[in-house]
């Protein structure tokens, strides 16, 4: 059986990537598709409501510890994901660990500290960078709401995506995210269509190893 690709939709905050990967989502699943959408960090574990209480200043930890949690909870959900590419389905995620570093590693830690916890993770077949100014961004609804929504972060967060664009340009598509929403989705679904495709018969490699 064909196996399903991974593939991850990366951007800054307010990029538009919580809206066009449910837009993709619903697409393929009314095309009957086999197709899952989950984002990071995914809130409802044990370890997602620290997260969650840390992004929403309820807790403070430290820079370190909030990054092994983050870790923590894509590899509480990376055999669930092995199991639907295996079995024929592919895996759209909203975010992983290319934020895991970029969030990390703004805040001045060491980018091959922060990429550690993350090796071995199942490797995306294509990363989606959703990719806008901050001042866009900020101009979007509920900008500021949560831990890291300030220009000056966002920006190091852009400049270090940047940096782990170079890294991975043979699985990285960049894309001008101003477009309208409608103009955006066709583009995106394109690239998703064909890398489904051309990773059908290619083993899934781990990510960082
Ligand atoms: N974030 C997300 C991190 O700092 N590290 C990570 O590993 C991940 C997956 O969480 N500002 C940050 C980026 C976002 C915040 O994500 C919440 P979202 O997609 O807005 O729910
Ligand atoms: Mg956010």
């Amino acid at each position: 059986m064909a196996r399903g690709a991974l593939i991850i939709f990366e951007g800054v905050d307010r990029s538009g990537k919580s809206t066009q990967i449910k837009r993709i989502f619903n697409q393929m699943v009314n095309k009957g598709e086999n197709v899952h959408l989950t984002r990071f960090p995914e809130r409802t574990s044990e370890i997602g409501q620290t997260i969650n209480g840390y992004l929403k200043s309820s807790n403070d930890l430290s820079d370190q510890a909030i990054h092994l949690l983050f870790s923590a909870n894509r590899w509480e959900h990376a055999q669930s994901i092995l199991n639907y590419m295996n079995n024929g389905t592919s895996v759209l995620v909203d975010r992983y660990a290319f934020s895991g570093v970029a969030f990390t590693a703004a805040k001045g830690l060491d980018l091959e500290w922060c990429k550690n916890p993350d090796r071995g993770l199942p490797k995306p077949d294509l990363v989606l960078q959703l990719d806008v100014d901050e001042e866009t961004a900020k101009k979007r609804g509920g900008f500021g709401e949560e831990r890291y929504e300030k220009v000056e972060f966002q920006r190091q967060v852009r400049k270090l995506y940047s940096q782990l664009r170079e890294e991975h340009s043979d699985i990285w598509k960049i894309i001008d995210a101003s477009a309208s929403v409608d103009e955006l989705t066709p583009a995106l679904q394109n690239h998703v269509d064909e890398t489904i495709k051309s990773c059908q018969n290619k083993d899934i490699e781990k990510l960082w190893i």
